[in-house]
This record gives C-alpha cells, structure tokens and sequence, in this order.
C-alpha cells in the first residue's frame, strides 16, 4: 500500500472531553506521522462545505450546528494505508456499533456526538486538507520512519 495523508478533526465535544491527547496518542502510537495541527473554530458556512456531500440529508442542519458549537482540532497524518487504517481506529459512524478499541467505541455513545472525523477516501481527504490547511502543513520526516515502514 502507498503513502497517503488523511484529515482527521476532533470534534467539539471531543475538545470538551479533553480527549485530545488520547486521540493524538492513538495515532502516533501506532507510527503514523503528523503533518499538520491547528485548535481552530468554524463558522457554519464552512462547516457546510467541509460536510456538502451530505447537504440533503435531514441530519445536515443538526450536524453543521455541533460542529460550529465549540473548538476542533484539525489534524493531517500520513502514511501507509492511513485513510482506511484511521477509519478503522475510528470507528463506525454510530458509536452504539463501533467495536471496543475504536475512538468511537470507546469514548462516544451518540451519532451526533461521535467525537472525531477522518476522512473517507483519498480523494476526498485531498478535499478536506486543501480546505482546512489552505496555507499548506509542515514538510518534515520522522526519524522513526525507517523503524516503523520497512
Ligand atoms: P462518518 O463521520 O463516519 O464518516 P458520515 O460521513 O456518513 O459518517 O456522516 C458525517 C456525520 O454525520 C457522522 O459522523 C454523524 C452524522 N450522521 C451520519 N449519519 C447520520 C444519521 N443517520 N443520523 C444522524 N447523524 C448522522
Ligand atoms: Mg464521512
């Protein structure tokens, strides 16, 4: 599999929760590296625009409404397979089924408040990062690289 980049975001009741460092822990733990890091608010226009692929459902409103309501952490991490990989050590979308192990699973119960977002597919991560890091993010590589990709 290739190297890939995947926007992850901590929503606000993740913020609220203080699982930030659990969250970032998680990744870096299992050696993916990060690129990019803001603690951020958005206003509702762009929260449409990060979610327009879900304008038309009945949960839209509702949904730009949580995400506007506090602070995020908009995050890109990189690596291999880090889209499908990330969505699996996320969860799926409704807590109540997500396995134990998984950030949803484990600290989320609702689906409107599910605690963090990842990105879908790699297309659509390009999306999210050129949205959310409009200005770029940082151009480093770990000194752990070759210990963790062979
Ligand atoms: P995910 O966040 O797992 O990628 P999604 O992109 O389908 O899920 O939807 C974005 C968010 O919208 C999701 O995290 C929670 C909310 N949501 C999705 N489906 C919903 C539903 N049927 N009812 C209420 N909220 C929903
Ligand atoms: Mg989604």
């Amino acid at each position: 599999a290739k190297m890939e980049q995947t926007f992850i975001m901590i929503k606000p009741d993740g913020v609220q929760r203080n699982l930030v460092g659990e969250i970032i822990g998680r990744f870096e733990k299992k050696g993916f590296t990060l690129k990019g890091l803001k603690l951020t608010s958005v206003d509702s226009a762009f929260a449409k625009k990060h979610y327009a692929d879900l304008s038309a459902q009945p949960f839209f409103n509702k949904l730009v409404e949580y995400i506007v309501s506090g602070p995020v952490v908009a995050m890109v991490w990189e690596g291999r397979n880090v889209v499908a990989t990330g969505r699996k050590m996320i969860g799926t979308t409704n807590p109540s089924e997500s396995a134990p192990g998984t950030i949803r699973g484990d600290y989320a119960i609702d689906m409107g408040r599910n605690v963090i977002h990842g990105s879908d597919a790699v297309e659509s991560a390009k999306k999210e990062i050129a949205l959310w890091f409009p200005q770029g993010i940082a151009e480093w590589k770990s000194s752990a690289h070759h210990w963790i990709f062979e």
